[in-house]
């Protein structure tokens, strides 16, 4: 091919995304994206310590920069002090901020709550003096298990404000996981709900968090500190619990910020357990600050103007950096929704949008794809039915994003004028990684396009050795960021044979993706976590890759999952799980269209990626977070028997639907 016949066909795949009021504050253009990559390669310490100062309000300077004496347990900014909550909080009182909504709050039933910033800091100091009259200390470790909502954050900053590492727990997990995570930390205090409301029902929380205490082995709990979100009863015991009227509301709205060292732990967040134990990430100060901050200005240009809405709950790594800490150490006002968008119905989403002015729509693929499914069924439930026009930036994360999704998202949301940035990222690495610059970077449906300047990306081999654009390998992080967590709670060595392993020389951070450049652009596509990667006949084949291609079909299909399963001739053969946008098919219609999907991935990928096994039903299995649970899907594939937890599925009956085989 000539090269200008292959300059064409590249710069008709990119997408040139304009952004709508741009501040070109940090980047005017790729070249200005490029050299800030630069600085970052050449002096690395200089450029962190330069943002550092820059971006972070710091109550004792730092003279060092980054400790590399015990790696790979890295320490930033290590003589510096500060606080979390006064960056996020203090020090916008006095200035414009001060009266500025914080927070949309909007519940099940409606109804709008906003807290501006002043408010906020005074609730905050509220909840701080009232950790402390229980005797909460620096270091103490307070339990979070709150349903998504204001109080979340509120009770997350009081913790920073005293020094006090909170564990943020998901309010969907049980009883069970509640208790593994107060054991596992030693948690002297737990802040929590009588109720959360979701999905038109008041369901218990308080008596979950007793139910974990009566499975034995926590006297370390000392107070139980009761949100009353309703007006419904709750279990007490004396002495031990209280409700927020009695504790919190009559403290006084001042609380001295207890100024910690850059590098004491701000918080602990267990990663979806995937492959055994959850892991306790340990995130501390100052870096992972730095680095919210950072992202929301990088990733989002956030403005003064700005309605930032990320729909992730403050259970995952998404709610702590871009529902709490980002937004606010940015001084931005953002919409918190209760309950899960989807409820009532899919016209909450654009509702919301609508009403708010949102400007910045950061979601998951998962609900993307739902959002598809229900706008192809009613006129009520698509975006066009809506005045979406305050848009101006789309965003998601969690997973990798099919170009198909990708494109409707773009069009029918956006109306192709809003940049839309997938950010790929994870709990260890505290903020983004790979994303788009937007109104900068050239966009590609379905990619991360290339890493945020200081992001050492790089892919290799099993040995370490980098692969060549146009080869997959390993997504590694090559050099240390100040984000990246520091170790796994009370556990060095697992953090340490998890993240950097021997065979790779032991220095590189391996995410646990697969990943591979394009050869025209460089831009880095995700293939899958690597546990996820098909060896078909001797060919790699990213489940994801496959998927994206049955998604392709999109007139029939609503959603796709693939796994691998062992098969004696192939080594492995592609299993997919369809779910189709109508539910009403019979044999026929659900054979030919089995037949229309094999086609679609030997014209898309290779006749090698074709599903030998298809089979369809209704939902596919997710964990309460949103992701598909593709190792129940392997056994299930495989034939086993529940081996598995399948206590964090969303609805352990939707496996039913999917026996038959086509
Ligand atoms: C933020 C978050 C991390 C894993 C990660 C990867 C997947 C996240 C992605 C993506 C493709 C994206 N992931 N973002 N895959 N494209 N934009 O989800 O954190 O819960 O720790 O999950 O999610 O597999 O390794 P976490």
């Amino acid at each position: 091919m000539s090269n200008e016949r292959a300059q064409g066909l590249l710069l008709d795949r990119l997408i040139n995304s304009p952004l709508q009021h741009a501040s070109q504050s940090v980047f005017k253009d790729m070249t200005s994206y490029e050299a800030l990559c630069k600085e970052a390669q050449k002096e690395p310490e200089l450029f962190w310590s330069r943002l550092a100062q820059e971006h972070l309000q710091w109550d004792h300077p730092f003279s060092h920069v980054l400790d590399k004496s015990h790696a790979p347990f890295y320490r930033w900014f290590d003589d510096g002090a500060l606080n979390a909550s006064v960056n996020c909080l203090d020090r916008h009182l006095g200035t414009e901020c001060e009266h500025k909504v914080a927070i949309h709050f909007e519940t099940v039933d409606g109804k709008v709550t906003s807290v501006t910033y002043r408010t906020l800091y005074e609730r905050v100091c509220q909840l701080a003096n009232a950790l402390k009259e229980r005797g909460v200390e620096k270091g103490d470790r307070v339990l979070i298990y709150l349903p998504m909502g204001d109080e979340g954050v509120v009770a997350m900053l009081a913790c920073a404000r005293i020094g006090a590492i909170h564990v943020v727990v998901f309010a969907g997990f049980s009883a069970i996981a509640l208790h593994e995570r107060l054991q596992d930390t030693g948690a002297v205090a737990v802040i929590t709900a009588n109720v959360q409301c979701r999905s038109g029902r008041e369901l218990p929380l308080k008596a979950g968090v007793d139910d974990a205490i009566a499975l034995g082995g926590c006297e370390h709990v000392g107070t139980i500190l009761v949100y009353e979100r309703t007006a419904t009863a709750w279990p007490r015991q004396e002495g031990r619990d209280f409700s927020y009227a009695e504790l919190v509301s009559q403290q006084p709205t001042e609380c001295a910020p207890v100024s910690v060292s850059a590098e004491h732990p701000l918080f602990i967040l267990y990663t979806s357990g995937s492959t055994g134990k959850p892991k306790g990430v340990v995130h501390t100060t100052a870096g992972y600050l730095l680095w919210a901050k950072l992202t929301m200005l990088w990733s989002y240009d956030i403005q003064p103007s700005d309605v930032f809405w990320c729909t992730a709950d403050i259970g995952w790594i998404t709610g702590h950096t871009y529902v709490t800490y980002g937004p606010l150490a940015a001084g931005a006002t953002q919409v918190i929704m209760e309950g899960v968008p989807l409820y009532p119905d899919a016209s909450r989403v654009w509702k919301t949008i609508q009403r708010h002015a949102v400007t910045t729509f950061y979601t998951a693929p998962t609900l993307i794809r739902a959002l598809i499914k229900a706008a192809a069924q009613e006129d009520v439930y698509a975006p066009e039915s809506y005045d979406l026009s305050s848009l101006r930036l789309l965003s998601s994360v969690g997973e990798p994003i099919d170009a198909t999704a990708w494109r409707w998202f773009y069009e029918h949301v956006g109306h192709g004028r809003c940049p839309y940035v997938d950010t790929f990222f994870q709990t260890e690495t505290g903020g983004h990684v790979i994303t788009p610059i937007p109104g900068v970077t050239p966009l590609v449906p379905g990619s991360c396009t290339l890493p945020l300047p200081g992001m050492d990306v790089v892919i290799v081999d099993e040995a370490g050795e980098p692969r060549p654009w146009g080869q997959g390998g390993l997504l590694v992080i090559a050099s240390p960021w100040p984000a990246m967590a520091r170790t796994l709670w009370r556990d060095d060595e697992r953090y340490r044979q998890s993240y950097f392993p021997e065979e790779l020389g032991g220095t590189l951070y391996l995410a646990g993706d697969g990943a591979v450049r394009d050869e025209d652009t460089g831009y880095f596509r995700i293939t899958g976590r690597i546990d996820d990667v098909l060896n078909v006949s001797g060919h790699r084949l990213g489940t994801t890759e496959i998927e994206s291609a049955l998604s392709r079909l999109d007139h029939a299909v609503a959603e796709v999952a693939v796994v691998g399963q062992p098969d004696p001739s192939t080594g492995e053969a592609v299993c997919a799980f369809v779910v189709l946008k109508k539910s009403d098919y019979g044999e026929e219609v659900a054979r030919q269209i089995a037949q229309e999907l094999r086609q679609q991935v030997a014209r898309d990928i290779s006749p090698i990626a074709k599903p030998k096994f298809i089979r369809f039903g209704s939902n596919l299995p997710k964990t309460r977070s949103g992701k598909v649970m593709r190792r129940l899907l392997r056994s299930f594939a495989q034939g086993e028997k529940e081996a598995q937890d399948i206590s964090t599925l969303e609805d352990p009956s939707v496996l039913d639907h999917f026996s038959v085989i086509y």
